[in-house]
């Protein structure tokens, strides 16, 4: 099947500076694509073709790379995502303010019917912070109706990584409506990037010449 043939996903990987968002795409692609292309620097995707339950899906992962989830960009980014992956650093202490909070953001900024998906990460590093997150998810699922998945990873569990990308996947799916063309939809999502950027970039030299001339 030809790429324009395939249906659309769009996920965004989302979360606090450093809980291993491009770490965990990262390992997916390689496992998956073996490849590895996405900067370091920059908000980034990879579209990667997938088969779920039996059709074809365009799959473009999104990364935030080191923006915090109040970013502007941020809003821009998850504004049409079908799913989003929201990382909670399993390391750290689990707190269910902020957790609450990043929500709250996330709610007003993706369409209604967007879904969620928590990602407990670094698994390796905190294991009993897993059962704590899973005590907060129950409470947080009986607010977010659209939160519907808890998933746990660490790099040094391929699987876990491999089957949270195929639940969010299956996820996506299953809501998958859309009758926009994948070239169609990419080409928006690229030039409304572009201006959207062009904006960010000019508004940040002007902010920066004021800030050079007081
Ligand atoms: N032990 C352990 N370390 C991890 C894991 N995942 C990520 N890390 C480490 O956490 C650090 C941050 O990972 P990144 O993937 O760069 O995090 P990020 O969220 O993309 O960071 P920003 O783009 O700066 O927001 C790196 O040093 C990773 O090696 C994991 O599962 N276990
Ligand atoms: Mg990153």
């Amino acid at each position: 099947m030809s790429i324009s043939d395939a249906r659309p996903l769009k996920i965004v990987v989302v979360g606090d500076s450093k809980v291993g968002k491009t770490t965990l795409i990262h390992n997916y692609l390689e496992q998956t694509q073996g490849r590895l292309s996405i900067q370091k620097q920059q908000l980034d995707y990879q579209i990667i073709q997938v088969q779920i339950q039996q059709n074809e899906y365009c799959v473009a992962i999104w990364d935030a790379v080191g923006l915090e989830l109040q970013n502007q960009m941020n809003r821009f980014l998850v504004k049409d995502a079908h799913v989003v992956m929201l990382c909670i650093d399993l390391s750290k202490q689990i707190l269910i303010q902020s957790i609450y909070t990043m929500m709250d953001t996330l709610i007003s900024y993706c369409q209604e019917q967007c879904q969620f998906v928590l990602v407990g990460t670094k698994q390796d590093l905190n294991s009993q912070n897993t059962q704590i997150l899973n005590q907060f998810f129950l409470e947080l699922q009986q607010k977010y109706q659209n939160l519907k998945l808890l998933l746990t990873v660490s790099i040094y569990n391929e699987d876990s990584i491999k089957q949270a990308f195929q639940k969010t996947f299956e996820l996506g799916a299953s809501l998958d409506k859309s009758s926009i063309t994948i070239l169609q939809s990419f080409i928006l999502q690229r030039n409304e990037n572009n201006s959207v950027l062009k904006k960010y970039s000019n508004r940040e030299s002007k902010a920066q010449k004021h800030d050079n001339c007081c």
